[in-house]
């Protein structure tokens, strides 16, 4: 949960505009922005602004509504950059990959046949 964490997550300063990102899509609850490190020719994050679920286990055991609309935003945003289409990866546990816990989703379009797994 976000107040027994020491510090704000890199997401949420994103979030807090202390760090810089590309914007991508932005909701009362949810943001998105480029990756840092694109495995796809669209490659955008996609986060609640709140540090409180550290994984989409978590998330859709505690929020189902939260991760309900991180799908939506995601679509919204493989619409607006790509044919419609995309992946949707959500890394969860460090051997799986995940090195930023606070849940979010990879969302990965524009011609995939190239990328390798976010
Ligand atoms: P994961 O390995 O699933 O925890 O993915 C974390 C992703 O977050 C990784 O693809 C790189 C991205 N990332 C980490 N720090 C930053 C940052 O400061 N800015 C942006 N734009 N992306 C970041």
């Amino acid at each position: 949960m976000t107040d027994s964490r020491a510090e704000p997550t890199v997401f949420e300063r994103i979030a807090a505009r202390e760090i810089p990102a590309r914007l991508v899509a932005e909701t009362d609850r949810v943001i998105a922005f480029h990756d840092i490190a694109p495995k796809a020719p669209v490659h955008v994050v996609v986060t609640p602004k709140s540090g409180e679920y550290r994984d989409v286990v978590e998330l859709a055991a505690g929020d189902p509504d939260l991760l309900a609309e991180l799908v939506e935003v995601a679509h919204d945003i493989a619409a607006e950059l790509a044919d419609g289409e995309f992946r949707l990866v959500f890394n969860t546990g460090a051997t799986a990959g995940q090195t930023v816990f606070h849940v979010h989703a990879h969302v990965l379009a524009g011609g995939l046949e190239e990328a390798t797994l976010a």
